[in-house]
């Protein structure tokens, strides 16, 4: 494939809807897949078409849709995928688990979590945006925690594969939210996030993408080239501001943010 084409739209709507459907089959069997770039030439626009027909069949079975997540936006995100530009992937009811919850291991394939700054818009968020326009939608900002589980063999993948599975989203935990107040550095919040009472990722809000809001408008810019634009009630997670952890059963999971409320859960048993 030329570097021309690369991002151009090169598969049939019909393939678009069968690849979307292996997908969802691979979430619902818990079975994970060969990337998708192995048997067809995938283009990254072809990915978000995928990523697009897959919410569909998700809206079609009423979980609909409450959000967005930007992905790979942190280095340290970016060395441990071998994937180097940011994505986005849409949030359903259904991936959004309660703060203390408890995680169904078993229905998952191979689950990763990571540390999250996210934001609550209380206005519709249209781009192009700075990322001081784009603070302007915001109402709430939270601690998250994102669990991602890519439905490739050995969360190995492509930037076309991993925008079509939805860049890896699983579920997402949200800490209690707080009015996004001016005395809270947003740019540079430190993050512990803790598994069994022991700290197992360090970072900060700085590594998301240099500033969480430089993210939320980067992603306010991306569906702006398609018309697109981020409803107001929408949650939004920033992207892991560290290397995601695998999960085992059992596991108890705590992220601590500088200035916002704690955000935990569980791991089921089995
Ligand atoms: C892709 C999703 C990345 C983040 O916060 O960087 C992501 C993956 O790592 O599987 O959610
Ligand atoms: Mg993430």
């Amino acid at each position: 494939m030329s570097v021309l084409s690369a991002n151009a739209p090169s598969l049939t709507e019909e393939q678009v809807d069968a690849l979307a459907m292996q997908l969802d089959e691979a979430v619902t069997n818990v079975t994970p897949q060969i990337m998708l770039s192995a048997s067809v030439p995938l283009s990254l626009s072809d990915g978000y078409r995928i990523q697009r027909a897959g919410i569909a069949l998700r809206k079609l079975r009423g979980d609909g849709l409450v959000g967005m997540k930007m992905g790979l936006t942190s280095r340290a995100k970016m060395e441990q995928m071998g994937v180097h530009n940011p994505i986005y992937g849409h949030l359903t009811e259904r991936m959004r688990l309660e703060e203390g919850g408890v995680l169904p291991y078993a229905q998952l394939c191979h689950p990763r979590v990571e540390p999250e700054v996210a934001f609550l818009l209380d206005k519709e968020l249209r781009g192009p945006v700075s990322p001081a326009e784009a603070l302007l939608c915001v109402d709430g900002v939270c601690a998250a925690l994102e669990v991602i589980d890519s439905r490739y063999r050995d969360f190995k993948f492509t930037l076309a594969d991993v925008v079509a599975d939805n860049a890896s989203s699983s579920y997402f935990v949200l800490g209690t939210c707080v009015k996004a107040a001016h005395d809270l550095d947003l740019g540079n919040l430190g993050m512990v996030m803790e598994i069994n009472g022991v700290v197992s990722q360090i970072g900060s809000s700085a590594a998301i993408y240099e500033h969480p809001a430089r993210s939320l408008a980067t992603l306010a810019n991306l569906l702006a080239e398609l018309g697109e634009s981020i409803a107001a009630g929408s949650v939004v997670l920033a992207g892991g501001a560290t290397a995601a952890v695998a999960l085992q059963t059992q596991d108890r999971v705590r992220l601590r943010v500088d200035g916002l409320a704690t955000v935990s859960f569980s791991v089921s048993a089995e």
